[in-house]
């Protein structure tokens, strides 16, 4: 872990939040704190400052990063959620809940729907700030409990140390497998030790999969082919449940679900639709008034910081914290009709 006195070079075009939020009296209240972990403000703001074009630009090592770093850590929360530091985060894991009948039953337009968590073990620190040995002990566990998953649940696990390029690039462009290298992940400390300790388990028909130490030590996943929300979020909220029998997740009663990265906190859920827009894709003030009006968020259909092709692109829920489950899955399903709707009309 790093330790600095020196306020970072942040150049004045830098939008971060990071570079928002630290000032030189918030970097002198911090710069000597570190946590039980080692973990220090340095290694917090490493990946926003070594990546001027950063969105957020921070990272916590642990679940005590939140609260002693508060200071930097709780105003990107509050701008990113609209969630303040005395808020409670209150969750709904049941998709009785969920008003989604199918919003394209003749698949003119939803390619297929993903919906994620991210989750971290409790008592455990989070990958930035995780020894090397405790990672390969997430490993050892998490791929246990999975292996003992049965019925539509039960699959097998890919440790990525030993996997060919080619079974691992075949993953990646079929959209089950993380990218690895990231820089922004690079700079938090997320990658080290690559590949040991990461891997993938799934089913066999990769409707559930789960990633085991990339940004978070779970992203728990169920996607399919098609818009049936539903379905995806149902058999997601029966794997969560099934998983935390067997490993207790980080979670705080004021932030929910505890992951590296803040703009995931609460429910650390992301339900994404691989939609094409073509007529949309032409008026994109229009497109964007729609995202913005449902808390929608636009990516690319190659994952975060790629672009869209064709016309298609990925559109998932932005809000995860302070508000539930169930909710975040209707702010992308309403969205998404609305999408539809407008397509249609044009
Ligand atoms: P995360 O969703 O875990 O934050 P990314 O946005 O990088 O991470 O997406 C991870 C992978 O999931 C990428 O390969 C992306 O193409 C794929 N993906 C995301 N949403 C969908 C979807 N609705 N259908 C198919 N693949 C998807
Ligand atoms: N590149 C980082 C990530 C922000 C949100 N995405 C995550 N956590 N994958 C940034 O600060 O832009």
């Amino acid at each position: 872990m790093s330790q600095t006195n020196e306020f970072p070079n942040l150049p004045a075009d830098c939008k971060s939040m990071l570079c928002k939020y630290l000032t030189k009296e918030v970097f002198e209240a911090l710069k000597d704190k570190k946590t039980s972990n080692g973990f220090t403000l340095a290694d917090a703001i490493n990946s926003g400052v070594k990546n001027i074009d950063s969105g957020i630009g921070v990272y916590a090592g642990d679940v005590e990063s939140y609260d002693l770093f508060a200071p930097l850590f709780d105003p990107i929360i509050k701008e990113y959620h609209g969630f303040s530091a005395t808020d409670k985060h209150v969750s709904n894991l049941n998709p009785d809940d969920l008003i989604a009948p199918n919003p394209d039953p003749d698949g003119k337009y939803i390619i297929s729907t993903r919906i994620r968590v991210g989750r971290n073990v409790d008592n455990m620190p989070l990958g930035p700030a995780i020894t090397k040995e405790q990672r390969n002990k997430v490993e050892k566990d998490v791929s246990e409990a999975l292996m003992a998953m049965t019925g539509e649940l039960a699959g097998s696990y890919y440790p990525l140390n030993g996997m060919s390029e080619e079974v691992s690039a075949k993953l990646i462009a079929d959209h089950f497998l993380f990218k690895a290298g990231d820089r922004f992940l690079e700079a938090a400390g997320l990658n080290r030790d690559w590949p040991e300790g990461r891997g993938i388990y799934h089913n066999d028909d990769k409707t559930f999969l789960v990633w085991i130490n990339e940004e978070d030590q779970l992203r728990i996943i169920s996607m399919q082919m098609g818009g049936d929300i539903k379905e995806v979020f149902s058999r997601l909220m029966t794997a969560i449940k099934e998983i935390e029998k067997k490993v207790p997740f980080s979670f705080t009663d004021h932030l929910g679900y505890i992951t590296s990265c803040p703009t995931n906190l609460g429910t650390a859920m992301r339900a994404s639709v691989h939609i094409a827009l073509p007529k949309l894709a032409e008026d994109m003030e229009t497109f964007k008034a729609i995202t913005d009006k449902y808390h929608l968020q636009i990516r690319g259909i190659h994952g975060e910081h790629s672009e869209s092709e064709g016309g298609v692109y990925d559109i998932s829920n932005r809000r995860r914290l302070g508000v539930t489950e169930v909710q975040c899955v209707q702010d992308m399903y309403d969205g998404v009709v609305a999408l539809i709707k407008k397509e249609q009309s044009l």
